[in-house]
């Protein structure tokens, strides 16, 4: 999509420091951070969100990423939270498909 800020941060128009990167995905510090991690991985192809029909390869590589980015930033032994905010009432604010990687600080028992 050639209006697509993370189809441009994906593929290198906008640069940016990758923490993880592999064929199908890309994972980058959130520009707004909610927690001292907020990591965002984000496909290189462009999915409006997570009900679009996302090959089994990417999500795989999501899940390498998360992996990579907790183990990276410490956040696998402290603890973190993945999000996914799926459509406008979901608080998605940008509609390609991306996960958010939480952690850093005590963030509570509740989902939201
Ligand atoms: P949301 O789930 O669509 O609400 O999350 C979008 C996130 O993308 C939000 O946390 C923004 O701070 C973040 N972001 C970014 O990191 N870089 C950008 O250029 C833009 C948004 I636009």
């Amino acid at each position: 999509m050639s209006d697509c800020i993370f189809c441009k941060i994906a593929n290198g128009e906008i640069p940016s420091e990758f923490l993880y990167e592999d064929d199908n995905v890309v994972a980058f510090n959130d520009l707004n951070p909610q927690a001292p991690v907020h990591v965002l991985v984000v496909p290189k192809a462009h999915h409006d969100n997570f009900v679009d029909d996302v090959p089994a390869e990417t999500l795989a590589s999501m899940e390498r990423a998360v992996k990579a980015v907790a183990e990276k930033t410490g956040v696998a032994q402290t603890g973190f939270r993945c999000i996914m905010n799926t459509g406008a009432a979901a608080g998605q604010t940008v509609m390609h498909l991306h996960m958010h990687v939480l952690g850093g600080k005590p963030l509570g028992e509740g989902l939201i």
